[in-house]
């Protein structure tokens, strides 16, 4: 489908990197792509995961956030010690949007507590080690958790504080697993080196310390699922009514168990591409498990995921089960669906977040006729974008350098290949594809425009001239789109929403989407002085 032609995407592209001076537009020109066929490919290059340059607005975090906050943030057992000054804990926080369920009320949940070693100028001077094995006893002494891990804040880079001989040293002391993070804020281009040392080190210190296969018969890891807005409660319910057992997920209502024991599932499966790809194909290489892409936001991919999961067990009595569960939700979908379109359909979104979710939710607005007219990342990679089969012809450069590669070979004892040769054949044959991500270009329509990394004023030219009807981004843009009239949805809090993944979670969508593009209240934000014609002059006296 070709998108409405009263814009010329070309121009409207010109039009954006008309303000930059030359160097910085030739950079934002490979950044900004119309999504037209290449002559070698069915997209087009663009270019990510390169430094912002300064003095751009960006929407982009840290690595310390992309480690801390988003991959081990929503883990409830692990006592997560932020060794920094203050702000980085509490900014990282982010307690109303991780969810976690302890099963009981006496199990540890961490979550609601910030820890950090507060650093002040004496251990900016002088060191912070000393500060830091203090803090890990005290929390010990306190908690008494299962884990403590410590994460390292750009202070601690500069100023040279070994945060893993100090993890090594009280893991002894403690007897207990304690281990660092090096994910100083500066220490890649944004929070995607931020996932990949989380990713490093979740596989060195914790995945693989559980060797017990415990129950279930179809036995499936989670992969790159946070549990925003209890996404996480969603998914695990159609699962176990499936009858589909999660060993674990990385990392929304997980526990530390989970994680050590998560290479004993048969199949992973990755939502978040760009935040766990990695532990997905180290657990491969080392144990043997392989994995696919799944996706369990919009009704419709979540249904196919469901499927793809029931046919890899290629077990008739699951694929019966999922079929059952697929009917029972669809109904009040496709309801929902039909009154919903007749208000929505035809409207256009334009969607800039993180790493995978400017793709994933597309779809559920193209389930109530809505167009993304604009898309793009602020940190994935180009396989995101363009799928994984671009990986041989990504460039390494200083800043991916930088973040430790981990070479995994096949675990001599514990490498059990979960399906046999011609098995995993047949299933290809059939659709499933492992270890593979297509990307988000291929998905979307032709003409559309793609940005990398978008720059504050390259959103508010794209909202000028497109008019959306409405703008999906984070709190930093939130307020200053919706003050330029159009409703602006976060989806990495999800506003006060949610859940948006499953069936249910599909209808929650369109519903609060309905009343967003709907309201009347968007006309009306422009105040009264702004209206008038300026009628004052002056002139300026000497
Ligand atoms: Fe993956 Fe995420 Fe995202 Fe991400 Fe994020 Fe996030 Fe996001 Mo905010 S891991 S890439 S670093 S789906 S925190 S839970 S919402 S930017 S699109």
């Amino acid at each position: 489908m070709s998108l409405d032609a009263s814009i010329n995407p070309s121009e409207a592209r010109r039009e954006l990197l008309k303000a930059y001076p030359p160097k910085v537009a030739r950079k934002r020109a490979q950044q900004i792509v119309v999504n037209q066929p290449a002559d070698d490919s069915p997209v087009p290059e663009i270019m990510a995961n390169v430094r912002t340059t300064p003095g751009i607005i960006t929407q982009r975090g840290c690595t310390y956030a992309g480690c801390k906050g988003v991959v081990l943030g929503p883990t409830r057992d692990i006592v997560n010690i932020t060794h920094g000054p203050i702000g980085c804990g509490f900014y990282s926080w982010l307690t109303r949007r991780n969810q976690t369920r302890p099963k009981s009320p006496s199990e540890e949940n961490f979550m609601t507590y910030c820890f950090s070693t507060d650093m002040q100028e004496e251990e900016i001077i002088f060191g912070g080690e000393k500060k830091l094995r203090n803090a890990i006893q005290e929390a010990f002494d306190i908690f008494h958790p299962k884990a403590i891990a410590v994460f390292a804040t750009c202070p601690v880079g500069l100023i040279g504080d070994d945060v893993h001989a100090v993890a090594r040293e009280m893991k002894e002391k403690l007897g207990i697993n304690v281990f660092a993070f090096s994910c100083e804020g500066y220490r890649g281009v944004s929070q995607s080196a931020g996932h990949h040392i989380a990713n490093n080190q979740l596989f060195k210190h914790v995945i693989g310390r559980d060797d017990e296969i415990k129950g279930g018969k179809f036995r499936i890891g989670l992969l790159g699922e946070y549990n925003i807005g209890g996404d996480a409660f969603v998914i695990e319910d159609l699962l176990e009514r499936c009858g589909i057992t999660l060993t674990a997920t990385f990392s929304g209502n997980s526990t530390i168990a989970q994680f050590e024991n998560a290479h004993t599932a048969d199949l992973n499966c990755v939502m978040c591409h760009r935040s766990i790809n990695y532990v997905a194909d180290m657990i491969e290489k080392r144990y043997g498990v392989p994995w696919i892409k799944v996706n369990f936001i919009g009704a419709e991919a979540t249904a196919k995921s469901l499927r793809k999961i029931a046919r890899y067990f290629d077990d008739p009595d699951l694929m019966r089960r999922a079929e059952e569960v697929i009917d029972a939700e669809m109904r009040a979908v496709r309801e929902a669906q039909e009154e919903i379109r007749a208000r929505c359909g035809g409207k256009t979104a334009m969607l800039f977040v993180g790493g995978s979710r400017a793709h994933h939710y597309q779809e559920l607005f193209a389930e109530i006729g809505m167009k993304t007219i604009a898309a793009g990342y602020e940190f994935a990679h180009r396989d995101d974008y363009e799928g994984r089969r671009v990986l041989p012809t990504i460039k390494v450069d200083a800043d991916s350098r930088n973040i430790e590669e981990l070479h995994v070979e096949a675990d001599p004892q514990r490498f059990r290949p979960r399906v046999a040769e011609d098995a995993r054949r047949r299933l290809e044959e059939a659709g499933i594809r492992f270890h593979e991500y297509e990307g988000m270009m291929p998905n979307m329509d032709r003409d559309a425009l793609v940005i990398d990394d978008i720059s504050h004023y390259e959103t508010e030219r794209l909202i000028e001239m497109y008019r959306p009807d409405i703008f999906c981004a984070g709190i930093k843009e939130k307020y200053v789109v919706q003050k330029m009239g159009v409703p602006c949805k976060q989806l990495h809090s999800y506003d006060y929403g949610g859940p948006y993944a499953g069936f249910r979670g599909a209808v929650n969508f369109y519903r609060e989407i309905d009343r967003m593009v709907n309201g009347s209240i968007w006309s009306m934000v422009e105040s009264p002085w702004q209206k008038a014609v300026a009628s004052l002059t002056a002139s300026f006296v000497r």
